[in-house]
């Protein structure tokens, strides 16, 4: 799987300062610390910067590109800021995001500057309500892209996952739609924000629900995820290296019981977790 790194954000306590004053350095030493965790991209997220966005992303771009040559994700709303971004860019981007919404702006830049993009499932009606209504937002955006000559491999369709402390069946609708992802459109890879799983959750439960829903999406071909990049056992899962915890997962989703009294302490988190994931607990 492909990891993209969360952690250089501006609701940081401490790169929140540090991006509005222009302070490279705690940003240049995030970029190298995500870069030695082994993450595969770097997510650079400025929020919705509808305050001099562009100087404000293309000063963090040049910032972030001294320090790592990791490919790039540019995580903003603003439309402005992102092709300032992508103007200073000198090497591969990942444009996140673009929803059906802001998507006659946005999809000329995947041809304009060579990058991939994020197709965010936001309707004109905000968050998609079940499994049905994200492959109707896929099959909009993915028709308008192709039309346009972007193929469906340039696509990393992200559904939205929302936090379990708030919906049930918004978390079961990600897992659903993930399985029916490639009939729908052929070729889409796929990512998800996955600490959006346990917002709101006390911190000590959070890296189990995060590791548990990405296994879970995993049995449906889930190709990358925003993570915490300095999630020891998340990346050992997403490098192959849990196979039975991965494996347990997946038996669980078919309806396989464990008895949980032979399971190992290890096991037992996160069997307990699936169960809380798919509402059985
Ligand atoms: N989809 C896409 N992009 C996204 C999201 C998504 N970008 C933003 C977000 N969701 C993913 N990024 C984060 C970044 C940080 C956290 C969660 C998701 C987070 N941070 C800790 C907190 O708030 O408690 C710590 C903050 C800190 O660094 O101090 O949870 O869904 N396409």
């Amino acid at each position: 799987m492909i990891l993209i790194g969360e952690n250089l954000n501006i609701m940081s306590q401490t790169l929140g300062p540090a991006i509005r004053g222009r302070d490279p350095g705690p940003i240049q030493e995030m970029a190298k610390r995500e870069t030695e965790a082994g993450v595969d991209y770097i997510d650079l997220n400025i929020g919705p910067a509808r305050k001099a966005g562009d100087e404000l992303m293309s000063w963090v771009v040049s910032t972030v590109q001294e320090a790592t040559d990791k490919p790039l994700s540019l995580d903003t709303t603003n439309v402005v800021a992102m092709e300032a971004g992508l103007k200073v860019r000198k090497g591969p981007s990942l444009i996140n995001s673009i929803s059906p919404v802001r998507a006659d702006e946005e999809l000329p830049f995947i041809e304009k500057y060579g990058a991939d993009m994020i197709g965010l499932l936001w309707g004109r009606e905000g968050m998609p309500r079940d499994a049905d209504e994200r492959a109707m937002l896929t099959m909009e955006l993915t028709m308008q892209a192709n039309a346009m000559g972007i193929p469906n491999e340039k696509i990393w369709i992200d559904p939205i996952v929302s936090p379990v402390s708030v919906e049930i069946n918004q978390v079961k609708a990600c897992v659903e739609f993930m399985s029916m992802l490639q009939e729908i459109a052929p070729g889409c890879k796929s990512t998800v924000g996955l600490s959006n799983i346990s917002n709101g959750t006390p911190d000590n439960l959070r890296p189990h629900l995060n590791r548990t829903y990405m296994i879970m999406l995993m049995k449906h071909g889930l190709y990358s995820a925003i993570v915490d990049a300095f999630d020891e056992e998340l990346n050992m899962i997403a490098r192959g290296k849990m196979p039975e915890i991965v494996n347990l997962v997946h038996r669980m989703m078919d309806g396989d019981k464990p008895d949980f009294s032979s399971l190992s302490q290890k096991e037992l988190e996160y069997a307990k977790t699936v169960r809380v994931l798919t509402g059985e607990a």
